[in-house]
């Protein structure tokens, strides 16, 4: 079918308004939002329903032509982004954007995969409920993205990753049925998880429509505090004294370094140190409840008291005012961003166990700065839940293309150590392309293996977002 052809049959399924092919159209479907990843397409194609997604991917696998599936492209590992053969097929979820129904009695919410998730958040807010996933991309990110990467974000400690999150799925298969699995049940044990399947495939084994989706109560009073430590060690220690004052109203528990906190203040407008001086590491603390008035400020209070008697604590503040909050968490999701003016940014999102976080750094922290003198290390993240966001910085003058260059040394250093402590190459922003070839040489063979079988089964064509994960 060539490209004429294979646009007209596509604009019978989905319309003139389903259908992107003008080049300057495509331009935002075709790289992503740091332009690090870049590919061509034969056309978008944007269905609005379920019926109009199973036509499109019938087409494709008739025609053996291989499917990208794409949300909002937020991706950090070119997982939506087309090879560029110019021939795949790039279908966008975006205008699958209805929630369908919200059951108060189940505490369920079904919607469909191209919601961006703040609208998500907001439905929830509406019925006086809490979708909880929050992350710094939430604005544009969809539930299908979601879905699709098992996004984790800044309530995972609390509330769990996307995967807690989800009872029910409908997926479009590799050949155009339609699974409905779209179950608000809270026990069905009637073999195979099929949806934990799909949920973290990253678009390689079908298309996600839509989800059922678990509401918890709406948090009715919040405490945050911005906590300067001593050392990583320190923030292990605090993490026990915090857990174990206030259980699970521990609802955030951000580590980032100095380095990190100083690419905000350079790059981020309206940021300012809490802190007169500088320290080497921060916390950003929060806790929640669902009761009005909670004493959280005094459970805190009390915590960090005991972490200043331990020495774990150098200062603290908490946020005395809406705005306050607002600002300190602007701190926290402007370093992605912040790291980006200061050239190219090596992401590494690693974890281990939250026991191993200090053994981590200072290993990867001696070897790098051996190995590659003057590198600039902006090591931050979920540290309650062992991820680390362990990203690198070029040294202050040096050329983008030669620091570019070191890209694969440098990233065997940090993968070596994060297997040296049981951990993985990716907690939360899956391999897409740009961990593909890690993967392979880091995970375990029988593993890959099985991966295989279920990635044949699925998808014997391979059609299905092809260059991805495997
Ligand atoms: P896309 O980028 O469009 O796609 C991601 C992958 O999912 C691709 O492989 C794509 O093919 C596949 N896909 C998309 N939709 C579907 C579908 N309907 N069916 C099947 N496959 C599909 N991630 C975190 O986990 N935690 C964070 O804290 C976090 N913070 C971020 C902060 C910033 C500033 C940015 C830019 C990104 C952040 N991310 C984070 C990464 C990203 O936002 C998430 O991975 C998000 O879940 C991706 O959603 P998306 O709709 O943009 O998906
Ligand atoms: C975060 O936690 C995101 O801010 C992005 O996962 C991390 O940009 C990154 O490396
Ligand atoms: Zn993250």
């Amino acid at each position: 079918m060539n490209a004429h052809t294979l646009r007209h049959a596509l604009e019978a399924i989905v319309g003139p308004a389903g259908i992107v092919c003008d080049p300057e159209r495509m331009a935002s479907y075709l790289s992503d939002w740091r332009n690090a990843y870049r590919g061509k397409a034969a056309l978008v194609v944007r269905p609005a329903t379920t019926g109009e997604v199973a036509a499109v991917v019938r087409l494709c696998h008739e025609q053996r032509i291989a499917v990208v599936p794409q949300g909002g492209n937020t991706g950090l590992c070119g997982g939506s982004i087309p090879d560029d053969s110019g021939t795949q097929v790039v279908l966008s979820l975006t205008r699958m954007n209805r929630i369908r129904e919200i059951d108060t009695a189940n505490e369920t919410i079904t919607v469909e995969a191209g919601v961006v998730l703040q609208a998500l958040q907001k439905a929830a807010a509406g019925t006086g409920r809490l979708f909880p996933l929050s992350l710094g991309a939430e604005g544009s990110c969809t539930v299908g993205g979601n879905l699709a990467t098992n996004a984790g974000g800044t309530a995972v400690l609390r509330y769990g990753n996307m995967r807690d999150l989800t009872l029910g799925l409908e997926v479009v298969l590799p050949d155009g049925r339609i699974w409905n699995g779209l179950r608000g049940l809270r026990k069905d044990n009637t073999g195979y998880d099929l949806k934990q399947l799909f949920i973290g495939s990253e678009g390689t084994l079908g298309i996600i429509t839509a989800a059922v989706l678990k509401l918890y109560p709406a948090v009715r009073s919040t405490t945050t505090a911005w906590v300067a430590l001593p050392s990583a060690q320190a923030a292990v220690e605090l993490i026990g004294i915090i857990r174990g004052l206030c259980g699970d109203r521990l609802t955030g528990f951000e580590l980032m370094s100095r380095q990190s906190v100083e690419f905000v203040l350079s790059h981020v407008a309206g940021c300012s140190d809490p802190f007169a001086e500088p320290h080497p590491w921060y916390v950003l603390i929060e806790l929640n409840d669902t009761q009005p008035d909670a004493p959280l400020n005094q459970v805190l209070e009390v915590g960090i008291a005991e972490a200043l008697e331990r020495e774990l604590v150098i200062d603290a503040v908490l946020a005395q005012s809406e705005a306050q909050v607002s600002a300190l968490w602007a701190m926290r999701e402007g370093i992605s961003e912040a790291q980006n003016h200061e050239g190219p940014s090596l992401k590494h999102d690693i974890s281990v166990p939250v026991s191993s976080i200090p053994a981590f750094i200072e290993a990867v922290n001696q070897r790098l700065l051996e190995q590659f003198p003057g590198v600039r290390i902006v090591a931050y993240g979920h540290v309650g839940d062992g991820n680390l966001h362990y990203n690198v910085s070029k040294p202050i003058g040096s050329e983008d293309a030669a620091f570019k260059a070191r890209q694969e040394a440098i990233m065997r250093v940090i993968y070596d150590v994060t297997m040296d402590l049981h951990g993985s190459i990716s907690a939360e922003h899956g391999l897409g392309q740009a961990k593909r070839a890690a993967a392979k040489h880091y995970k375990d063979p029988l593993e890959l293996e099985l991966m295989r079988v279920l990635k044949e089964t699925f998808d014997p064509k391979g059609l299905m977002n092809p260059g991805k994960v495997l």
